[in-house]
């Protein structure tokens, strides 16, 4: 029946993670590469740190439910494609959008879809960068190409995402219209906060173009 058939995807599904898990290592050794790069050869790294999670066997099989998918390795397989998840926080809006071109443009990954949740926020007022990709493990026997989903946003819209998403799970999904408007107003003022940062940081770019600050740049005597 169905519960016997569940035992046996559950078990399957633990070597099916595992290939998502090197998909993950390879995305990973990239971001790291980009990082590490950053940090010897220049003043600045747009990248501020990263984290990642493979998606609990629990979670998977929840998701299959929910988008009714049939429970078969093939069509998760090709369904969801945020069992293997990264995500890179950044200073910056154009951080965000910078890291993101640098990794699209590696010829080895396959951009399968970009969601631009900065530009286009969802209702309740999340905001991110998704980029899912497809990247080539090489097997014993064959050559497998897994999604990672590669979450890239900023310090605030990461702040507002963990807090909403503890929310969403406390309330179980329902939760009480007046947070759910107190939310979507951090939202705002959290891009608003992006808004005024990047500003600053022109500004001082401006002046340190303009005139060095003192130790840099300046002729001693
Ligand atoms: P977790 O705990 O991070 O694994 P769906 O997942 O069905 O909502 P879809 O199209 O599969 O939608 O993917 P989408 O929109 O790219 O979202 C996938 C992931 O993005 C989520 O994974 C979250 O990590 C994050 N995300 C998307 N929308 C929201 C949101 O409104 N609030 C917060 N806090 N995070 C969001 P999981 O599996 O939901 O969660």
């Amino acid at each position: 029946g169905v519960a016997v058939r569940m035992v046996d995807i559950r078990r399957q599904l633990t070597e099916f993670q595992l290939h998502y898990k090197f998909g993950m290592d390879e995305v990973l050794t990239k971001i790291n590469v980009l990082r590490e790069e950053f940090e010897h050869t220049r003043d600045y790294s747009p990248i501020e740190h990263v984290n990642y999670r493979l998606k609990s066997l629990d979670r998977i099989l929840d998701k299959v439910q929910r988008y009714g998918c049939e429970p078969t390795l093939e069509s998760i397989r090709h369904s969801i494609r945020d069992i293997a998840g990264i995500r890179i926080t950044c200073s910056f809006v154009s951080d965000a959008y910078w890291v993101a071109e640098m990794l699209c443009s590696q010829p080895d990954l396959r951009v399968v879809e970009v969601k631009d949740y900065i530009r286009n926020p969802k209702l309740n007022g999340y905001q991110s960068l998704h980029v899912i990709v497809q990247v080539p493990v090489y097997l014993s026997n064959r050559t497998e190409f897994v999604y990672v989903e590669v979450q890239i946003r900023t310090v605030a819209m990461d702040f507002w995402a963990s807090l909403e998403h503890k929310i969403y799970y406390t309330y179980d999904g329902e939760v009480p219209g007046d947070i759910l408007d107190e939310l979507r107003d951090a939202a705002v003022k959290a891009a608003e906060l992006d808004a005024q940062m990047a500003s600053i940081r022109d500004r001082v770019t401006a002046l340190k173009d303009q005139a060095p600050v003192s130790g840099q740049g300046a002729t001693g005597p």
